[in-house]
């Protein structure tokens, strides 16, 4: 114990010099938001709608897991049955959404809302009803639509098809996303087919902790994101013949990446982080962003190898024909980028996870530096705001100068209006991101925060909060009070810059108390590794 006491003496104490990396993204500037510089604000139906079989709803996988597979699957052991109520409140969130002043809200459709089944056959008007009245309140604040049609939450009659391994998805995905288009194009100017596909099919088919938990790494993982691919694939080639014409909207997705930062200078370090991209933002982004197409070459040889090597009569890793290489190829209007934290990467100096996994096909261990600052509720959060510039200018770099829009990033905490952490983050964040397009020539087109209010936080239950506004789950109309960051943000997008008093050494918002535990944790795994 004592040891563990001395060791949490590390914790970071409010200085931005640390081993090896200075978190900060770059000195006091005086640059500002351009004109057309969208400024935006995310939420998740699952996260904040309620209502979970209201109206007609079918049941989603998240229902099915909380009231079904496991009822104890959040820490504080609640559900999102609930949630922050805005099926009934989305007057007042659209009001929020107005006093934030922001050009865009990016909110997500419940698949199961609109088709209780997943399937064609059986439409629910009373779902398709509350998106429109929705919409509706958005226009009436000249507040441009950003939707998200897969948020996580898939009806469970499809998941009892196989869900995502089911090849059949594609075509009832494209149906779904015709419904759509026929019903809200005119309402909308942004399509993002999904949010985070990496958390759909690494950590719910490969892992357990994203619904369906099926914690079959190495395959399921690899074959969702194949169907997965292919299905945005096909909604965005639909909206391009049939509804782009009309409506002249664009259609993309939002990919989650963590930067990798190389342990050391060393090239093994250096391959380590590049390997730690390619196989998670690259398995996605490759495909659809790349000028050859297909999965990362070194990612396919990899895999192939491992396979062979395993003894399986094929790869592990599904193949795509020629056509469906061009057919996925180029079907990103901008590049949804959601970013929230910054880890080490070094080579794996012994067998990794379980053979076979995804973890063991890496061949890579991640880490992060117990002296980066956090205080943050969710242990993964800290906050390296130099990492997101870096992968800003490695996306860029990557794929030819893509246009950006970040489409998510934030910072959780316990609760409070006076929200000093969630401010600090964001002026830092919003800092790395002017440096990046002033500096390093990015073409960053966009920016949203996640989140509007605070919501069920997955696995984190209640007890993790993101929001701009602060949400009383106890109160009977789920009340929202302005925390001071959403003041904060208000003033930011109005004046188009960061506010005066930030300082971009200052992380002494992250100092203090609550450290300790994430710390600890930390550093012992960090010690189990060298
Ligand atoms: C987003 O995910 C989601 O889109 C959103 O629904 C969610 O509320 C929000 O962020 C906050 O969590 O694998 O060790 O890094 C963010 C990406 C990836 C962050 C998985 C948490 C888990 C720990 N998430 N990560 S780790």
């Amino acid at each position: 114990m004592l040891f563990l006491f001395l060791l949490s003496s590390f914790v970071f104490k409010g200085n931005a010099d640390t081993i090896g990396l200075n978190v900060s993204a770059g000195p006091k500037q005086n640059y500002t938001f351009p004109k057309d510089f969208l400024f935006g604000v995310s939420t998740a139906a699952l996260q904040i709608e309620g209502a979970w079989d209201a109206d007609g709803k079918g049941e989603s996988i998240w229902d099915h897991l909380v009231h079904v597979q496991n009822p104890k699957f959040a820490k504080d052991g609640s559900t999102p049955d609930v949630a922050a109520d805005s099926y009934h409140n989305y007057k007042r969130d659209a009001e929020m959404v107005h006093e934030l002043g922001v050009n865009i809200y990016r909110f997500s459709i419940s698949w199961p809302r609109i088709m209780p089944k997943g399937l064609k056959n059986d439409i629910n008007q009373k779902g398709l009803e509350y998106y429109r009245n929705l919409l509706m309140e958005l226009e009436k604040y000249n507040v441009t639509a950003m939707v998200v049609m897969y948020h996580w939450d898939l009806p469970q009659a499809l998941q009892e098809m196989g869900g995502w391994t089911n090849e059949n998805i594609v075509d009832y995905f494209a149906d779904y996303a015709k419904v759509l288009y026929d019903n809200y194009a005119d309402k909308v100017k942004y399509w993002v087919t999904f949010n985070e596909p990496m958390q759909v099919c690494l950590e719910g088919y490969g892992n357990t902790y994203r619904a369906p938990k099926l914690n079959q790494t190495g395959f399921a993982d690899y074959l969702c994101t194949h169907n997965l691919l292919k299905a945005h694939a096909k909604a965005y080639h639909i909206y391009n013949t049939t509804y782009r014409p009309t409506y002249g909207g664009q259609v993309a997705i939002s990919l989650d990446s963590n930067w990798a930062e190389p342990k050391t200078e060393s090239a093994s370090d250096r391959e380590a982080a590049e390997r730690y991209l390619q196989f998670h933002l690259g398995w996605y982004t490759h495909p659809i962003y790349s000028a050859e197409g297909n999965y990362p070459a070194e990612m396919i040889r990899i895999i192939d190898e491992k396979s062979r090597q395993q003894n399986f009569s094929q790869s592990r890793l599904p193949k795509f024909t020629p056509e469906e290489i061009e057919y996925i190829k180029g079907t990103g209007d901008f590049f949804g980028l959601n970013h929230y934290t910054t880890y080490y990467l070094t080579m794996a100096d012994k067998q990794v996870g379980a053979v076979p996994s995804h973890a063991n096909d890496c061949g890579i261990v991640r880490f992060q530096n117990p002296k980066w600052p956090s205080k943050s509720s969710s242990n993964w959060l800290r906050v390296v705001p130099v990492g997101f510039r870096r992968l800003l200018k490695w996306v860029s770099n990557e794929y030819n100068n893509v246009s950006i829009l970040v489409t998510e990033n934030g910072f959780a905490d316990f609760s409070g209006v006076h929200d000093a952490e969630r401010v600090s983050y964001y002026g830092h964040y919003l800092n790395a991101l002017l440096h990046s397009m002033y500096e390093d020539k990015t073409n960053v087109k966009g920016y949203c925060a996640w989140s509007l209010m605070d919501n069920w936080e997955w696995d984190d239950g209640l007890t993790s909060r993101f929001g701009l506004f602060l949400v009383d789950f106890k109160s009977p109309n789920k009340t929202r009070t302005p925390k001071d960051s959403a003041k904060m943000y208000a003033k930011v997008i109005k004046s188009r810059s960061l506010p005066d008093n930030f300082d971009p050494t200052d992380f002494s918002a992250f100092s203090s108390s609550n450290v300790l535990l994430p710390s600890v944790l930390t550093v012992v795994t960090l010690l189990s590794l060298t």
